[in-house]
């Protein structure tokens, strides 16, 4: 499969890539670092990123600004995108061939290509194997792609922590890091917390329920945002905080957005991306999401949780 991508890559002179929405950094990594690599192996070719911004991401780069025009003729790659509704900027069907490069469940194979790899941690250390697997034919990494390959590896590993950190991981991130960027200020840009944020992590702590099987919920009203001054996606960077509470098994914050409440589920073994699917959602089995449109609805959420904490 990687070389048929490599040789469909070789035949286009324009390579769009998307990731999905509501991103992090994963998404922006593998779109980004593949970007990179295959603007430094091949410049003749015009490579682009498209999406819409996300300004808790700038750190790692800005998308370009696309025109409908300019997916005629293109060859569109999609990174760590489970389903053709999570893709950020539907133009996607735009392209003259489609790619999918992913490390979620397939359950949606769509693409003429597809590369799916659920054993790999993050679609960015797919993106450092594709990297691997063609540098004898071409493909060259730079200090930018290797910065943003190493963020999305961190983001998706938690750092490492995951059990979908794998040797491999390892030994990707520590080829990674001889490359020239600084980790220190990565590792700032990607966890220091504006003191609003560490106030609304307090009160999720002082908020949180668990029960006696480890099933534990909070909820974040549109209110509650507003008073901290916080954003919606800004709380949802706070889920993996219930982490490190001893006992815990499987967790779920609900926050309120406009017209929805956002369900994000996280796990430490139970697996809840079932739950995710029941309500439209989906994801990986220890970490996924979805949609209610109520709060009698999250006390179903709360239950579906609670029974596979005690299975
Ligand atoms: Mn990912």
């Amino acid at each position: 499969m990687k070389q048929q991508i490599l040789d469909t890559i070789q035949k286009y002179d324009k390579v769009i890539i998307h990731r999905h929405v509501r991103p992090d950094p994963d998404a922006y990594g593998s779109q980004g670092g593949l970007a990179e690599i295959l603007k430094a192996s091949f410049p003749d070719k015009e490579v682009y990123v498209t999406g819409e911004r996300d300004p808790e991401l700038d750190f790692l780069f800005l998308p370009d600004a696309i025109s409908d025009e300019m997916f005629q003729g293109a060859l569109v790659i999609v990174c760590d995108t489970a389903n053709l509704e999570r893709i950020c900027d539907e133009r996607y069907s735009r392209g003259e061939r489609l790619i999918k490069i992913d490390h979620h469940p397939n359950e949606d194979p769509y693409g003429d290509l597809l590369w799916v790899n659920t054993d790999a941690s993050s679609t960015s250390e797919m993106i450092y194997d594709f990297y691997e697997f063609g540098k004898n034919q071409g493909l060259k990494m730079t200090n930018e792609a290797a910065r943003l390959l190493f963020a999305g590896i961190v983001g998706d590993t938690g750092r490492f922590q995951y059990p979908s950190t794998t040797s491999q991981t390892f030994h990707y991130a520590g080829e990674l890091i001889s490359y020239d960027f600084d980790r220190t200020e990565l590792f700032n840009q990607m966890y220091e917390l504006k003191p609003h944020m560490i106030k609304l992590q307090g009160y999720v702590y002082e908020h949180y329920v668990m029960n006696e099987d480890g099933a534990a919920t909070v909820k974040i009203t549109k209110e509650t945002l507003e008073s901290f001054s916080a954003t919606p996606s800004e709380a949802s960077i706070l889920v993996s905080s219930l982490g490190n509470i001893k006992g815990i098994k499987a967790w779920c914050f609900f926050i309120e957005e406009k017209d929805e409440i956002r369900v994000r589920l996280r796990s430490k073994g139970p697996v809840i991306n079932k739950i995710a699917m029941k309500y439209g959602g989906g994801g990986h089995p220890l970490a996924a999401g979805a949609s209610v449109y109520s709060w009698e609805e999250t006390e179903q959420v709360i239950v579906d949780i609670q029974a596979v904490c005690k299975e």
